[in-house]
């Protein structure tokens, strides 16, 4: 009898992408946050070993946000500067999660954040400057003027204001 040893030798092959999931997702998120305001919490997973399972993720769209590495495969989506809703009142970005395999997996999910409005424009008058003329048998309280203001902010502006004959004394 003869005796054989056979060893076995797995090697792990890079046969997962890496898995995104969304723990959580501020929106709709109001325009005056600080840049660093958390807006997602995300968690990807790759259950291969090696550099088959060591995954870095990033940002593909044009918003100001980044994306922060923290603990145990956790990620933090982050404002990196000011929001504004009367330029952009939704922002959309896809999170690109590749491992580091040869060839590499990689998977996306996409975030779409919306800003929600805070009263940061005052309202504004068309013209610079109003003249009217009024004749001097005018009735008490007739119209004078029409004048409009228009306001940038999503709640309802002034809108047209009347401007009645001042009493004179
Ligand atoms: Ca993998
Ligand atoms: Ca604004
Ligand atoms: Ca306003
Ligand atoms: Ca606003």
């Amino acid at each position: 009898l003869s005796e054989a040893r056979v060893w076995l030798l797995l090697v792990d092959v890079n046969d997962n992408a890496p898995e995104i999931t969304i723990l959580s997702l501020s929106s709709p998120v109001p325009e005056d946050s600080p840049a660093g305001t958390v807006v997602a919490l995300l968690n990807v997973n790759d259950p291969d070993s090696g550099e088959n399972g060591q995954v870095s993720c990033e940002l593909s769209g044009e918003a100001p946000l980044s994306i922060v590495a923290s603990s145990g495969g956790s990620y933090k989506v982050v404002t990196s500067g000011a929001l504004d809703r009367e330029q952009a009142s939704e922002h959309r970005v896809t999170v690109v999660a590749r491992d580091r395999g040869r060839p590499a997996l990689w998977s996306s999910r996409e975030l779409v954040l919306e800003v929600s409005d805070v009263n940061d424009n005052a309202p504004v008058f068309e013209e610079a400057a109003y003249s009217a003329y009024v004749a001097e048998n005018n009735a008490a309280g007739a119209l004078v003027l029409r004048v409009q203001a228009r306001d940038a902010d999503a709640q309802p502006g002034m809108g047209t204001g009347l401007i009645p004959e001042p009493r004179l004394p």
